[in-house]
C-alpha cells in the first residue's frame, strides 16, 4: 500500500511539471507590449529605427520593447570599448561580438518577436552588469 502511493505521488508531481512548463512556453512564444510596460521597458513600438546609447557601463535605456522589423542601433558613446552578445548564444549571431570602440556603431533588424536579453561581455554576464533586453511585440 505504502508503495503504490508513493507511485501515484510522483506521477501527480510529473504532471504538474509538465503544465508548467507548456503555460512558460506559451507566454514566450508571445511576448505582448502591456505585459513589457509592466515590466518597466520603455516603449519604443512604432518606431523604424531605435538608438541604444552604450555608456560605461550602461545600456540606455536597458529594456526597451520595439515593433517587429524595428532596426536597433547601439552606438557607443562612452569613452571605452562594449560589445554586445546575445544571453541565449546563436539569437543575436549577426550583431558584431568583437569590440565596439568608441563612436561605433552596431546595427541588427529584428523581424521576429521574441525577447532579446543581451550584455557587455566586458562590463557585465547574462545575469548581471552591463545588460540590456530588446523585447520585439507583432505590429
Ligand atoms: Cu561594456
Amino acid at each position: 500500500m505504502v508503495t503504490s502511493a508513493k507511485r501515484s505521488g510522483s506521477l501527480l508531481l510529473v504532471s504538474l511539471c509538465a503544465v508548467a512548463a507548456l503555460a512558460t512556453a506559451c507566454s514566450d512564444d508571445a511576448p505582448s507590449a502591456e505585459e513589457a510596460l509592466a515590466d518597466g521597458f520603455v516603449d519604443m513600438t512604432g518606431e523604424e529605427v531605435v538608438t541604444i546609447d552604450v555608456l560605461d557601463n550602461v545600456f540606455e535605456p536597458e529594456r526597451v520593447v520595439v515593433s517587429e522589423g524595428t532596426e536597433v542601433r547601439w552606438e557607443n558613446r562612452g569613452r571605452t570599448p562594449h560589445n554586445v552578445i546575445a544571453s541565449e548564444e546563436g539569437a543575436f549571431d549577426d550583431v558584431p561580438v568583437a569590440e565596439m570602440q568608441p563612436g561605433d556603431v552596431a546595427v541588427r533588424t529584428f523581424d521576429d518577436a521574441g525577447a532579446y536579453p543581451y550584455y557587455c561581455s566586458l562590463h557585465g554576464t547574462p545575469e548581471r552588469g552591463q545588460i540590456g533586453e530588446i523585447r520585439v511585440v507583432a505590429s
